[in-house]
C-alpha cells in the first residue's frame, strides 16, 4: 500500500518535470554522447545547457566545479559517465538536512508568504492535515483579510483538516488577527500555529510593512515559539520565482521554501538554483490541489525523478 503510494507520487513528480527533463536533461545526454573526450568544449556546452534551463548560474558553476574535480580524482576518461557523477552532485548540493523539519515538534509559529496565486492557503491546508494527522493541535489564522474570498477558503480547509480558525473581518488589520491567533494558540495550548497571509495588497511596498508588523507581534507576544517562515514559490514560473524568494528574503528571516505545482508543467530547475543561490533549502513540493498533495522534500526522489528514463517510469 505504502509501496503503491509512494509509486504514484513519483510518477506524479516523473510527469511534471517533463519539460525540465526536455530542457535540462536531456540536452546533457546528448553532450554525454555526442563528445568523445572530456575537454573545455565539452564542459563549455554543459554550462550552456544547464544555464538555459532554470538550473541558474550560481547552481551551474557549483556543480560544473565539482564535476571537474571528481574528473580529476577518479580518472575518468568516458563523458557518458560524468552522468552519474553530475547526479551525485546535484543530490548533494540539494541535501536538506536533519533540523530542517523541527517545527514540527515544537511549540511553533510559521508564517506563509508569497505572491497571489502561489498556492499559500492551499499549503496551509495540507499543512494542516498533515500535522493533525500526527495528532498535533493546530491554529490557522487567517491574516489575508484582503480578499473576502481568502478567509471563507481557509475555513474550507480548516473543516476538512479539523483544525481550528482565527479571522478578522475583511479589511481590518492583518496583525491583529495574528495577536487574536498568538492569544487563541497559547490559550489552547495548540502546538502549531499556521498564519495565511496575503499576497497582494495595495502595493508592494505595503505588503512587506505589513509582514513586517506581523513579525513583530509574534517576537513580542509568542517569543518563546519556535518560528519557520516558508516562502511559497510556484515552480512553473521559473525564474520569476528565484526573484520572489529574494524579495520576501529582504524582509523576512526565510527558512524554508514550498515549491508548488510539480504537477504542472514545472520548471523543476529551479528548486536547485534557489537553493545555490540563496542558500535556502526547498523542504516541501506540491504536487496537487488536495490535502494529501505536499510532501516533504526529497532530493534523492527529486533528482531521480529529473533524470528519469522513460523506461524507468
Ligand atoms: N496543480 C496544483 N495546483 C495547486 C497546487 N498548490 C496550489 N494549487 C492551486 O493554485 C491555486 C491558487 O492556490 P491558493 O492556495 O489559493 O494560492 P494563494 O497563494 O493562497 O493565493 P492568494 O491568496 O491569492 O495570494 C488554487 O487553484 C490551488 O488549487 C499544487 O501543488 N498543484
Ligand atoms: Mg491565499
Amino acid at each position: 500500500m505504502a509501496e503503491e503510494k509512494k509509486g504514484g507520487f513519483f510518477s506524479r513528480l516523473v510527469s511534471g518535470l517533463t519539460k525540465t527533463r526536455d530542457n535540462i536533461v536531456s540536452g546533457m545526454d546528448s553532450i554525454f554522447h555526442g563528445f568523445t573526450h572530456i575537454d573545455d568544449d565539452f564542459y563549455e556546452e554543459l554550462e550552456e545547457v544547464m544555464i538555459m534551463g532554470d538550473l541558474g548560474v550560481q547552481a551551474t558553476y557549483d556543480i560544473l566545479d565539482d564535476l571537474k574535480e571528481k574528473v580529476k580524482e577518479r580518472h575518468i576518461k568516458e563523458p557518458a559517465d560524468c552522468r552519474e557523477i553530475l547526479i551525485e552532485s546535484i543530490k548533494e548540493q540539494m541535501d536538506v538536512g536533519e533540523t530542517a523539519y523541527e517545527f514540527e515538534d515544537k511549540t511553533s509559529v510559521v508564517m506563509m508568504i508569497g505572491v497571489n496565486g502561489v498556492g499559500k492557503t492551499t499549503t496551509i491546508g495540507k499543512l494542516a492535515g498533515k500535522l493533525r494527522a500526527q495528532n498535533k493541535k493546530v491554529v490557522l489564522a487567517a491574516a489575508d483579510t484582503f480578499r473576502a474570498a481568502a478567509g471563507e477558503q481557509l475555513k474550507e480547509w480548516a473543516n476538512r483538516s479539523q483544525a481550528e480558525l482565527i479571522g478578522g473581518q475583511e479589511g481590518s488589520d492583518p496583525a491583529s488577527v495574528v495577536f487574536d491567533a498568538v492569544a487563541a494558540a497559547k490559550a489552547r495550548h495548540a502546538d502549531v500555529l499556521l498564519c495565511d497571509t496575503a499576497g497582494r495588497l495595495h502595493n508592494k511596498k505595503n505588503l512587506m510593512e505589513e509582514l513586517r508588523k506581523m513579525n513583530r507581534i509574534i517576537d513580542r507576544e509568542f517569543p518563546e515559539a519556535y518560528r519557520e517562515t516558508l516562502v511559497v514559490l510556484d515552480a512553473t514560473t521559473g525564474q520569476n520565482a528565484l526573484q520572489q524568494a529574494k524579495d520576501f528574503n529582504d524582509v523576512a528571516d526565510i527558512t524554508g521554501i514550498v515549491l508548488t505545482k510539480m504537477d504542472g508543467t514545472a520548471k523543476g530547475g529551479i528548486a536547485v538554483a534557489i537553493q545555490a543561490e540563496l542558500g535556502i533549502p526547498v523542504k516541501y513540493i506540491g504536487v496537487g490541489e488536495t490535502i494529501d498533495d505536499l510532501q516533504k522534500f526529497d532530493a534523492d526522489a527529486f533528482v531521480n525523478a529529473l533524470f528519469a528514463k522513460e523506461d524507468e517510469n
